[in-house]
């Protein structure tokens, strides 16, 4: 037994199209319909659904073979009917017991095959429409697929492509920025050198910060605030009998500043305060500081030889002791030598401040602070503020050297123009 599946849009179509093969093969009646059941079909991706009639039949080729066993001594002399002719057809079975001539009833042969014939005819017209049909689908999914493809890899080309052009321009803006931090910073009198590792601190940062300047100066913001030192200082945290020494280039304006912090001081801490002026060369130059220790009631004394600095030192008179020095070249390595032996051979902790103009260019900062360096001072007082709007020298002098800064100045009015250093303060300051 085997089976055999039919396919039709009816069910009729379905039957027809068994039948039309079992007489196509010769085994009309070795087929046997089982069942005709209706089935949905997807079509075209499955968009579409259709529904289908199928019809399963039963062959029975046990039983065709032994009809063929039986006709091995027969003389077949069939004239297989054509499918699309009209034609007569005669069977001559030869047996060996007998021969008999089987002739169809004339009347329902014919109409048998006519209606075959026309069946025929209909399946034909079917096959050149689905024919058609799937060549034109064909045509079509190739063409689609082709579009589909070129659009996709067009699409690909065009997206990476904007990928490549945006990168570039990226790139571009990024360098732009860069290269006008180096210009925003140098014309706010930045040192080179720090100007320097700024910008390979920039260039180590993510395109998003590069892209914006606000952004490209809050990173500058932070990178110096990370590597210039700080420290809290406190009026409170002077402690008695303290001795603070100022040094530094000429004209700066230690003198006005000693005298601005022993007001701040006298008056906050309302400790006595006593003012030494060493010169050793200069006689008569401390009239000022001598004006104001006689405004504040402080002792004051103008001092020429090392041994009566360490004298007077050694007198513990007041709780404060303020020292003013003449201003020296940082060039002068022999008197800042000097100086710096009076400080270190006193045999006492004398808290040292260099004081620098915000004014001076960076380079000659540079220059004073290599100079004073033999001088161990411990911080840094930035004097007129006032007079430059770019602070730029003084915070890479702080990045520079690494010690911290304790007070400025902003004016010329005692004491009032005077002020704990604000790092962060002078740090935006210095990038506006
Ligand atoms: N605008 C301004 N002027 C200041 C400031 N500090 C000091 N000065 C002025 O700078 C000039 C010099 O000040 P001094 O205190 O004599 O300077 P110095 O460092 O002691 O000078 P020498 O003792 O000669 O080395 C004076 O005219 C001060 O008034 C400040 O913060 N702003
Ligand atoms: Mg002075």
């Amino acid at each position: 037994m085997r089976y055999a599946v039919y396919e039709g849009r009816t069910k009729q179509e379905a039957i027809d199209k068994m039948f039309m093969a079992a007489r196509l093969e010769n085994r009309v009646n070795e087929t046997m319909l089982i069942r005709t059941y209706p089935e949905e079909r997807k079509k075209f991706w499955g968009l579409k659904k259709e529904t289908v009639w199928i019809a399963t039949a039963c062959i029975d080729e046990e039983k065709m073979l032994e009809r063929e066993k039986r006709t091995t001594y027969t003389k077949k002399t069939t004239v297989q009917p054509s499918l699309f002719e009209n034609v007569q057809t005669e069977d001559i079975v030869y047996t060996p017991q007998k021969r008999e001539v089987r002739r169809p009833a004339p009347s329902s042969n014919e109409a048998d095959m006519s209606i075959l014939v026309e069946k025929n005819k209909k399946l034909e017209q079917e096959v050149e429409f689905l024919k058609t049909s799937i060549f034109e689908m064909k045509t079509f999914i190739e063409t689609g697929f082709e579009e589909l493809k070129e659009g996709l890899v067009k699409n690909t080309r065009n997206s990476s492509l904007e990928n490549k052009k945006k990168i570039m321009q990226d790139m571009e803006i990024t360098q732009k920025n860069i290269e006008w931090a180096e210009e925003y910073l140098r014309e706010r009198e930045f040192h080179n050198e720090v100007i320097k590792d700024i910008v390979e601190f920039l260039k180590i940062q993510k395109s998003s910060v590069l892209l914006d300047r606000d952004n490209i100066l809050s990173a500058i913001k932070s990178f110096l605030k990370a590597n210039i030192p700080e420290e809290e200082i406190l009026f409170e945290n002077y402690k008695n009998l303290k001795d603070i020494i100022f040094i530094g280039p000429t004209g700066v304006g230690k003198t006005i500043s000693l005298i601005k912090l022993a007001a701040h001081l006298a008056a906050i801490r309302q400790k006595t305060l006593r003012f030494i002026s060493i010169d050793r060369y200069k006689v008569g130059a401390d009239s000022q500081l001598k004006t104001y220790a006689d405004i504040m009631n402080a002792p004051f004394y103008q001092i020429h030889k090392k041994e009566d600095f360490f004298d007077l030192l050694a007198r513990e008179e007041t709780n404060f002791t303020f020292i003013d020095t003449a201003g020296k070249s940082p060039k002068d390595t022999i008197v800042l030598k000097e100086l710096s032996q009076w400080i270190e051979q006193s045999g006492r902790i004398i808290d040292t401040y260099l004081v620098v103009s915000a004014t001076t260019k960076p380079k000659d900062l540079d220059m004073i602070a290599t100079g004073y360096s033999i001088v161990n001072f411990s911080h840094i007082i930035a004097t007129k503020l006032d007079e430059t709007q770019y602070l730029g020298a003084i915070i890479s002098l702080l990045y520079r050297i690494k010690k911290p800064i304790a007070f400025v100045t902003n004016g010329q009015e005692v004491p009032q123009d005077f002020e704990i250093a604000n790092v962060d303060k002078i740090i935006s300051d210095s990038l506006k």
